[in-house]
């Protein structure tokens, strides 16, 4: 996982370094006829014994147009990638490169901290959200077709449970076929009751069935099932206004895979302006992910990254850590 983006940073930072030992090794130019004054013994030490150089914006310009193209390969947002490239060059541009020193090791922890950087330390505890919130605290899962929804929905019920609060369902996918049965089974498996309609109801009268229920039988949480969609559809983006109207979730959670890359950060734009979202749950952590989505879409929407989906069990759900992710990346 994360493979490419660690190879081209460390292609990167030889490359630099490479350019950086070059310009130490090169004879010094020719000592003007008269020194116009006598240089002091620590200047000459440094010069001649230790030697020390910088780079200019043209000796690494076309290694960082190759880098932020890198970026953009891994699926690290375009502003993103150049507000990036941009914090790396200031950088290296500052740097002086010593004789001695491993120069592509520095080069490589330079990137890495303005990599870091973007990253918010951690995103926020669902469990704790819950327990502080109003009861029932109701949480509402949307995104596209095939995103893990469902999926995550069931992994937050098991991790709400596992901490000793309890949910109910809203089988508000009254669309695609065979989506009540799915929730039926994550809820037979977890104890967890299922409100539905039928298909073709109204997703809101359910959800709204669910939070009465919920109320009446003193359950903790409400999550609520919502049928895929696509961000380009006017229309259902609107039904799921209607959802959010009726339902007044306190939590938004919008869904996809960490594989979408750079389309992600576009997708989440769209669900933000018109439903709201106030955090991302990105599922398939466990397949071949590139990484640079889950780097940016915080810099770029404003919106937390959660948890991770990292397989299909119900326990396969972490929550999200910078740090982690920088071990996955770099590790
Ligand atoms: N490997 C892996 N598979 C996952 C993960 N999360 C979900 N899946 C799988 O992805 C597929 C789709 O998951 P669902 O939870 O049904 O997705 P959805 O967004 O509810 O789909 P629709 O309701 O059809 O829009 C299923 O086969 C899940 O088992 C994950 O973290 N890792
Ligand atoms: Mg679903």
């Amino acid at each position: 996982m994360f493979g490419f983006l660690k190879k081209k940073v460390e292609e990167f930072s030889s490359a630099i370094a490479g350019k950086a030992n070059e310009k130490l090794e090169a004879p010094p130019p020719p000592s003007p006829k008269k020194p116009k004054k006598k240089e002091g013994l620590a200047t000459r030490i440094k010069k001649e014994v230790l030697g020390s150089t910088k780079l200019s914006e043209k000796e690494i310009d076309s290694y960082l147009w190759d880098f932020e193209l890198a970026l953009l390969e891994s699926d690290v947002a375009h502003d993103v990638a150049k507000e990036l490239v941009e914090e790396i060059k200031q950088n290296l541009l500052a740097k002086e490169f010593k004789k001695g020193e491993n120069i592509s090791e520095s080069i490589e922890s330079l990137v890495k901290a303005a990599i870091r950087r973007v990253m918010p330390d951690e995103g926020f505890d669902i469990v704790e959200e819950v327990r502080k919130g109003d009861k029932p605290f109701v949480v509402l899962f949307l995104g596209p077709n095939g995103a893990g929804k469902t999926t995550s929905l069931a992994k937050t019920a098991h991790l709400l449970k596992e901490n000793g609060l309890s949910s109910v369902f809203a089988a508000s996918d009254t669309f695609r076929a065979a989506s009540i049965e799915q929730l039926e089974e994550h809820g037979k498996a977890l104890g967890i009751r299922v409100i539905k309609h039928g298909y073709g109801a109204d997703p809101a009268a359910v959800a709204f069935d669910a939070i009465d229920s919920a109320k009446a039988n003193n359950i903790d949480c409400v999550l609520i099932d919502t049928a895929g969609r696509q961000d380009t559809n006017k229309n259902l983006l609107q039904e799921l206004e209607k959802i959010s109207r009726v339902a007044k979730p306190h939590l938004r959670l919008y869904l996809d895979e960490a594989l979408a890359g750079n389309a992600l950060v576009e997708r989440v734009s769209t669900f933000k302006d018109s439903v709201g979202v106030d955090g991302i749950i990105l599922s398939k952590m466990d397949l071949d992910v590139k990484g640079g989505g889950v780097i940016s879409v915080f810099r770029s929407t404003g919106i937390p990254v959660v948890y991770f989906g990292t397989g299909q069990g119900y326990s396969d759900l972490e929550p999200f850590n910078a740090d982690e992710i920088m071990r996955r990346v770099f590790g």
